[in-house]
């Protein structure tokens, strides 16, 4: 509003600064909540001018700060901006709200199957396509790539510069670590969220992140958006002045900690070593008390990170409504899903059934950084527990086969873990959809970890490319790249760019090295787009003990065989086939790898190279 002579803005005048969320669609939702920010907000009476809206409820807050608006959209109300008025005692104000027509959702909110293979990008360090954004100019000093925690400059521009790189290399969804605007200097990784409706204006602008899904659309691709509904970032402007006292779990001054107030002893674990996952025993623990369940569910995670109030339904609300609104604004395909048993259970089946209802095939990948299948399958939707509710969580990511696949290929433990592993998969209700992997953003890479070697990595990929699930990659695995623990892990790809020493995403850029590794994986995701089996087969044990795993892949159109050799030295084996789906085979030919393989009877007589996984096809 210009202030001319005769409209002095009074001090304590009402004034909106900001309405979230800053726009709706008509024949989405039949009722919106708005929060608005700003000053003298004790609304006595709120109107907008279009009929068919009306304000259902108010409540201000915080001393007239804020003003939250719940208002009911009219069947049929046409697109538009509404333009709603605001009546406080010490004058009155207004606000706009854009309403839009839906637009087409053919193409959109595809969600994933087990055909696709995701690729995790942390858009700060994957390649630069806008230098013009490295350093807005509301954050000065925060570009230093010589900095680990600085902000590198790579962006969502550049993400979609280097799609055909994507598919090229045989990858179909992206999950890109958060692209909300954060607020410190360090927080280039996106989880300290200061605006959960804005895009960081590090990786761009909202037309950044629709024209990058819609890229993606266009050559077969899929998105994944990060969303941590548990948290938002220390400067946040919540965080000194909550919307409702309510708003998070404690205040800054008085909250708990996420620390779990239980010892290893409790449930027998041997003390001492430090462990190397969070402690979610007690949430799935049906004789736990809330006592030893509430740090872990209401602490600020890591001492620090505000605790949003999921269990406050005007939070909730608004919380829905975010992700509803990026959706819908974007055409993305699906959530993975930040710190999800740091949430309570109520939250997530109400979140759950708000997106479905809208976007029914939207796929939503929970983290639960645990290494035991019977605590992380406790959080997977589809079944009720003994709480009596079901997340609605659509699968998540497979950290009891991260944690295994790492001691099998680092550490020597014995193969037979990865059997171990997949024998719980009854405690899934959609087992196929777990998202298997072997490194992420939060581990060191798996080519500089202890034990690590370019075969080990081959091995890695071997296994995670053919086992159940949807796979996930973490950048720059494909071609080796090496890193410590975070933030070294999160290394700039090399050739993203200008003035970089080698264009990694160019075949003419790798080493030698890079382009072996790359072409590896390269194959094997061809090989795997080639056979359904691969993809979503049924998986049967062949043979499994200290140093080999054989397993078979079978669909309805074909039966694989995958032959892992974690052993120093080559290996033969005779596989009995009595009683397998492999009885009645009558050839058995190499598609993948350098095995040998002959029917024999009814036997598989195999020899395996030292440090190898091979796939043939049984016929
Ligand atoms: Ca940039
Ligand atoms: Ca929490």
């Amino acid at each position: 509003m210009r202030a001319g002579p005769q409209q002095t803005a009074r001090e304590d005048a009402p004034a909106v600064t900001k309405v979230e969320p800053p726009s709706w669609w008509v024949g989405l939702t039949p009722e919106v909540l708005l929060l608005l920010s700003g000053r003298g907000l004790e609304a006595t009476h709120v109107a907008c001018n279009l009929p068919t809206l009306r304000v259902s409820r108010t409540q201000s807050s915080a001393g007239g700060n804020y003003l939250f608006v719940w208002l009911k959209i009219g069947a049929d109300t046409k697109s538009g901006t509404a333009v709603c008025r605001i009546t406080a005692p010490k004058g009155t104000t207004s606000f706009e709200l854009p309403l839009a027509s839906r637009s087409p959702t053919l193409g959109k909110y595809q969600g994933l199957s087990p055909d696709d293979a995701m690729y995790l990008i942390m858009p700060d360090r994957f390649a630069n396509g806008d230098p013009t954004n490295d350093e807005p100019a509301e954050a000065p000093g925060t570009h230093d790539r010589s900095k680990p925690r600085a902000y590198h400059g790579g962006d969502l521009r550049g993400i979609k510069n280097h799609l055909p790189y994507l598919k090229e290399l045989g990858v179909t969804a992206l999950w890109l670590t958060p692209v909300v605007k954060n607020g410190a200097a360090q927080d280039y990784h996106g989880y300290g969220a200061v605006d959960l409706y804005a895009v960081e204006p590090h990786l761009g602008a909202l037309k950044d992140y629709q024209d990058l899904v819609t890229a993606a659309h266009q050559q077969g691709m899929k998105i994944l958006f990060d969303v941590v509904p548990n948290h938002v970032g220390p400067k946040h402007p919540w965080v000194s002045n909550p919307p409702l006292p309510d708003w998070f779990h404690g205040t800054l001054r008085h909250h708990l900690d996420s620390f779990s107030p239980l010892k290893g002893s409790f449930y027998g674990k041997g003390g001492g070593q430090a462990p190397a996952n969070d402690p979610f025993e007690s949430l799935i623990d049906p004789h736990a008390s809330a006592r030893m369940k509430r740090n872990l569910t209401e602490g600020w995670f890591l001492g620090i990170l505000p605790d949003m109030n999921t269990e406050n339904p005007v939070v909730e609300q608004y919380l829905l409504q975010n992700s509803i609104w990026w959706a819908e604004i974007s055409g993305l395909d699906g959530f993975r899903v930040d710190t999800f048993p740091y949430v309570g259970r109520k939250f997530w089946a109400t979140w759950h059934a708000g997106l479905h209802r809208l976007y029914p095939y939207l796929t939503t990948i929970g983290e639960v950084f645990h290494p035991d299948p019977s605590v992380t399958s406790f959080f997977a939707g589809g079944a009720k527990h003994f709480d009596g509710i079901d997340s609605g969580l659509t699968t998540l990511f497979d950290f009891p086969m991260y944690f295994t696949l790492r001691d099998v290929l680092l550490r020597n433990a014995p193969v037979g873990r990865i059997a171990d592993v997949l024998r719980h998969d009854a405690l899934y209700v959609r087992p196929e959809m777990l998202v298997p992997f072997f490194a992420n953003h939060d581990v060191p890479r798996f080519a500089s970890a202890d034990g690590g070697s370019p075969a080990k990595l081959k091995l890695a990929f071997g296994l995670t490319l053919t086992l159940r699930g949807i796979p996930e990659i973490y950048y720059g695995d494909e071609i080796g790249m090496p890193g410590g623990g975070d933030p070294d892990n999160r290394r700039d790809f090399p050739g993203g760019w200008i003035g970089d020493a080698n264009d990694a995403f160019a075949p003419s850029g790798r080493t030698r090295d890079q382009q072996e590794i790359f072409s590896y994986v390269q194959s094997l995701l061809r090989i795997r787009h080639e056979h359904a089996a691969l993809r979503g087969g049924q998986l049967w044990h062949l043979a499994s003990d200290e140093l080999s795993y054989v397993f078979a892949r079978e669909s309805e159109e074909e039966r694989l065989v995958v032959a892992f050799n974690n052993a120093d030295q080559p290996r033969e084996l005779r596989i009995p086939l009595a009683d397998t789906l492999a009885e009645k085979a009558g050839a058995i030919e190499l598609v993948f790898g350098e095995a040998k393989a002959e029917l024999a009877g009814k036997e598989i007589r195999m020899t395996m190279p030292a440090q190898s996984v091979s796939i043939f096809s049984l016929n």
